[in-house]
């Protein structure tokens, strides 16, 4: 996503949000449009709503749709190696050689 300045931000995506409108609802009661989503494919190989990868939508994957109800994507400051800024280690291009 980019921000109001057009600063670049990658966001972790909640797992369950699989209608991708940036708010799990799968809350058991009213607001299941993801647990809707989920329950179309039970038994199949849907991958956009097999949400713990295992091969097939079951009993797990509308699980944890519910346990994450409610959240919503939040912007990653560190990369998952916990470098600041999403760094990973590389250095290119010439702004990255010393200066003489
Ligand atoms: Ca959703
Ligand atoms: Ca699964």
């Amino acid at each position: 996503m980019y921000d109001t300045y057009g600063q670049a931000a990658i966001d972790a995506w909640p797992v369950g949000d699989v209608n991708r409108d940036g708010l799990v609802e799968a809350d058991g009661g009213t607001n299941n449009a993801d647990l809707d989503a989920i329950l179309v494919y039970v038994n199949q190989a849907e991958p956009r709503v097999d949400l713990d990868i295992d091969g097939s939508v079951d009993i797990t994957d509308l699980v944890i749709a519910q346990g994450n109800d409610a959240a919503t994507p939040t912007t990653l400051t560190y990369s998952g190696l916990g470098n600041p800024f999403l760094f990973t280690g590389r250095l290119t291009g010439k702004a990255c050689l010393p200066k003489t």
